[in-house]
């Protein structure tokens, strides 16, 4: 296994739910290495999301994403990307409900729309949005690989 960067966001719905987040994604091996708390404006979550901007539910995606504050974590571990997603749960939280009880969708979740957070889809997804929320400074580019200082 590999350890990798991803990003985890909290959506508006559950940010007064920070605290279940961050213990599930430490219960789980991962440990959080940026954070940061703030809020879209419109067409920041637009670009965000813009490989749905064709989706019936983009506009409602965009208005809820820019509705209150997100947080922003970067988060490291084994296989992270993949792990968090799984610690999500589905995408739809009803489904998560059935499919997956015990995840974070599960409990926390109201709806296709309102589902707690997002989690990047690749490797390549996790750098372009670390990069989103958490701009490099000149000399120091995105990487994904986590090195042992980076844990200490
Ligand atoms: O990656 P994930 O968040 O699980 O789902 P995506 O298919 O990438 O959709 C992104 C985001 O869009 C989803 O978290 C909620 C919203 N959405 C929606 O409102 N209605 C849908 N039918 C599908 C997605
Ligand atoms: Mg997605």
């Amino acid at each position: 296994s590999k350890k990798e960067r991803t990003l985890a966001l909290i959506k508006p719905d559950v940010v007064t739910k920070i605290g279940d987040v961050i213990e599930s994604i430490y219960s789980s091996n991962l440990i959080v290495t940026k954070a940061k708390m703030t809020r879209l404006s419109w067409s920041q979550a637009a670009d965000f999301y813009m490989e749905h901007q064709s989706k019936p539910f983009f506009n409602n995606l965009v208005q809820f994403m820019s509705s209150g504050s997100v947080v922003a974590m970067e988060i490291m571990g084994d296989e992270a990307t993949s792990v968090w997603r799984k610690l999500l749960g589905p995408t739809d939280s009803a489904a998560a409900r059935k499919e997956a009880p015990q995840s974070i969708r599960a409990h926390f979740g109201t709806d296709g729309l309102k589902n707690v957070g997002h989690g990047s889809d690749s490797l390549d997804a996790a750098a372009r949005e670390l990069e989103f929320f958490f701009p490099s400074t000149i000399g120091h580019g995105p990487s994904n690989t986590a090195t042992f200082t980076d844990c200490t």
